[in-house]
C-alpha cells in the first residue's frame, strides 16, 4: 500500500504516524507533505527518516492508494483533484466536503458501508465532537429511535491545533508567573477559563461547530434527529469531553443503556458512581476507545436518558476514525 499524509507535520498528521504504526497498517511506502513551512522536515517511521515535500500541482500522488489529509478545508478544496486524480482515495479530515451529497461522511462504528459509494474518490472524516458522540449514540439507536439529542461538549485546546496546546501551556505558566498572558490562537484566555464559542457564529445564533454537529449527526446516522448543542472550549489538552441528553422513542432503563454501551463497538463502560468512576479527560488522553459514564434517567422526561462521554480529539475524533475507515476498505477489498 503507498499511503500519503497531508498536512504532516499538524498534531493529527503526527498522530497519523503513530496511529498508522500501532495498527501495524500494511504501508509499502509513506509519502508525507506538508506546506512551505514544514517542507523539509524530517520524521521517523518504522525507522526509516522521511522528509516532508512540498504540497504542489503535480504527479506525486501517481500511484498512491490511500492519502489521508489533515491541512485545513481550503487546502483540501485547492488539491482535491490533484490528490485523487490517479485514483488515491482522500480521505480528508477537513469541514470541506462533509456536507455534499456526493461525498460520504463516515464513522466506521455507525456506517463504515456508506465509505463504499464515493464517486469523486473522496471520503469525509467527521467533526471529532459528532463523532465521539455518533459512537455512543448508535448503541442506544440500535435499541430504539433517538428523536431529540441535547448536548453541552467540554473541548480541549488540541481541537484548535498543536501551537493552542502550547499556548495553554504558556498561559497557565504565564499566570502563575506573573507575567503577561499572549492569547493568540483562542479569543481569550483559556488558562483558568471557558469559552463558550468554537468557531464562527451563524445567523441562527448557533456556532459553526454547533451547527456541525446537527448536520452531520443526521448525515452519519441516516436519521432525522434534531441535534441542540453548545459548544465549549475548556482548558483540558487533548480530550474532549460532552454531556448528552437524549429522549428516544420509547423509554430506555439506565441498565438497558449499561448493556447497550458495554457491548456498543468503540465504546468502554465507565459508570461506577461508588467508587467516583466516570470517564475524565486527563486519564483518556491517547486512549482510542469512547468512555461513556455517568448514565441517569433524565428526571423532566420519561423517554429521557442523559450520560457523559469523553474521547480522545486528536485520535477517535481524527486521525484514528480516518484510518479505521481505511482499514474497512481493505478489509472488504475496495481500494482501488
Ligand atoms: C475543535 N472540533 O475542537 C474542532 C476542531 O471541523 O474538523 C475540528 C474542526 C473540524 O476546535
Amino acid at each position: 500500500m503507498k499511503v500519503a499524509i497531508v498536512g504532516a507535520s499538524g498534531a493529527v498528521g503526527q498522530e497519523f504516524l503513530r496511529v498508522l504504526d500501532e495498527r501495524n497498517f500494511p504501508i509499502d511506502e509513506l509519502l508525507l507533505f506538508g506546506s512551505q513551512r514544514s517542507a523539509g522536515r524530517k520524521y521517523t517511521f518504522r525507522g526509516k527518516e522521511i522528509e516532508v515535500k512540498l504540497l504542489q500541482h503535480n504527479d506525486d500522488f501517481k500511484g498512491v492508494d490511500i492519502a489521508f489529509t489533515s491541512a485545513g478545508a481550503g487546502t483540501s478544496k485547492e488539491f482535491a483533484d490533484t490528490i485523487t486524480r490517479y485514483g488515491a482515495v482522500m480521505i480528508d479530515n477537513s469541514s470541506a466536503f462533509r456536507m455534499d451529497a456526493d461525498i460520504p461522511l463516515v464513522v466506521p462504528e455507525v456506517n463504515a458501508q456508506d465509505a463504499l459509494n464515493r464517486p469523486r474518490g473522496i471520503i469525509a472524516n467527521p467533526n471529532c465532537t459528532t463523532i465521539q458522540m455518533v459512537v455512543a449514540l448508535k448503541a442506544i439507536e440500535n435499541l430504539t429511535h433517538i428523536k431529540r439529542v441535547h448536548v453541552s461538549t467540554y473541548q480541549a485546546a488540541s481541537g484548535a491545533g498543536a501551537a493552542a496546546m502550547d499556548e495553554l501551556y504558556e498561559q497557565y505558566r504565564q499566570v502563575l508567573n506573573n507575567e503577561p498572558v499572549k492569547v493568540e490562537k483562542f479569543a481569550y484566555q483559556l488558562a483558568f477559563n471557558l469559552i463558550p464559542q468554537i468557531d464562527v457564529f451563524t445567523d441562527n445564533g448557533y456556532t459553526k461547530e454547533e451547527m456541525k454537529m446537527y448536520n452531520e449527526t443526521r448525515k452519519i446516522m441516516h436519521s432525522d434527529v434534531k441535534v441542540s448543542a453548545t459548544c465549549v472550549r475548556v482548558p483540558a489538552l487533548r480530550s474532549h469531553s460532552e454531556s448528552i441528553w437524549i429522549e428516544t422513542e420509547r423509554p430506555v432503563s439506565v441498565e438497558e443503556a449499561r448493556k447497550a454501551f458495554a457491548e456498543g463497538e468503540g465504546l468502554v463502560l465507565m459508570d461506577n458512581p461508588e467508587k467516583k468512576e466516570y470517564p475524565m479527560p486527563l486519564f483518556l488522553a491517547g486512549k482510542d476507545p469512547v468512555y461513556v459514564g455517568r448514565i441517569r434517567k433524565d428526571l423532566s422526561d420519561e423517554n429521557g436518558l442523559t450520560f457523559w462521554i469523553v474521547g480522545d480529539q486528536i485520535k477517535k475524533g481524527a486521525a484514528l476514525n480516518a484510518v479505521q475507515i481505511a482499514e474497512y476498505l481493505i478489509k472488504v477489498g475496495n481500494i482501488r
